[in-house]
């Protein structure tokens, strides 16, 4: 059974409303990258950074899956090949399109995190500085979010698996951001085939073998007919 590993970012959930990240003006929904992505930012004014993740949960719980989500449970649901798709996004469109063998390498916003004892509880709709943590009681709730300068999850079953696939597929990520960005290069030190489907040329283009640009809810779809035909 082939085994195909699919990186995705933010441009596979653009569709379904979700904006991207890497705006012309620099900002994300207004704030600096460094004001609410990151431990220092978290430090400096975490009411901001909760309001900012409040605000994004609620639009992802508003937002539906797309027809290039639902196409890749289809290619996992049909059997044939062994899908896993790896995702920097932190929505859950991937599972409510049907997806089961998901991984979330920057978190989850529908996690909390204890900034003082490392606990892990679902997140409430609406989380704010003062939660106590469930298990050891501090006031130190953070989303479970991985921010710039943090150590994505899951590291080791992503590199084992990408370098054990027979197919590396990478969906609406721009290639700007690390460890994400370097996983065709490891892909192609494996000697494992690689195709890129995406919006535009992403910074790692030149690195696949083959990439194709257009909108994720039809490039994604007519790969996945080819696929199973
Ligand atoms: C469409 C479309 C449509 C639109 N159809 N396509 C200097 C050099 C190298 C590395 C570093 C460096 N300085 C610092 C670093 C490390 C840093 C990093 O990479 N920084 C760069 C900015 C340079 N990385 C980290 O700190 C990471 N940790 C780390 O490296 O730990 C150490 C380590 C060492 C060794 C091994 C492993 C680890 C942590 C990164 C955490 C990123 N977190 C964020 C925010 C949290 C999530 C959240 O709040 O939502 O994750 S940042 C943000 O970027 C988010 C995304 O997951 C991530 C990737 O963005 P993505 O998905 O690519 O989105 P966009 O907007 O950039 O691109 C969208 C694409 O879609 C575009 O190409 C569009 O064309 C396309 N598109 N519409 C198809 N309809």
């Amino acid at each position: 059974m082939a085994k195909i590993v699919i990186l995705t970012g933010a441009g596979i959930s653009a569709e379904s409303g979700i904006r991207t990240f890497r705006a012309e003006d620099g900002l994300w929904e207004e704030h600096r990258v460094e004001d609410v992505a990151t431990p220092e930012g978290f430090a400096a004014d975490p009411d901001l950074v909760h309001r900012f993740y409040n605000a994004r949960r609620a639009a992802v719980t508003a937002a539906e899956p797309n027809a290039a989500h639902c196409a890749l449970a289809d290619l996992e649901a049909d059997g044939r090949h062994e899908v896993l798709v790896v995702t920097q996004n932190v929505d859950d469109l991937h599972e409510r399109g049907g997806s089961r063998h998901v991984i979330h390498m920057h978190g989850t916003l529908n996690g909390a995190l204890c900034a003082a004892c490392g606990h892990r509880w679902p997140a409430p709709a609406v989380m704010h500085r003062t939660d106590s943590c469930p298990s050891c009681g501090v006031p130190a709730t953070r989303p479970d979010i991985v921010w710039f300068g943090e150590m994505p999850y899951r590291m080791e079953e992503i590199w084992t698996a990408l370098r054990a696939a027979d197919l590396f597929v990478s969906i609406g990520t721009s290639g700007n951001v690390y460890p994400a960005a370097g996983f065709v290069q490891d892909a192609v030190r494996a000697g494992v085939e690689t195709l890129e489907l995406n919006l535009e040329r992403s910074s790692g283009t030149r690195w696949f073998d083959t990439a194709r640009h257009g909108p994720a809810t039809e490039i994604v779809p007519a790969w996945v007919r080819e696929m199973l035909a």
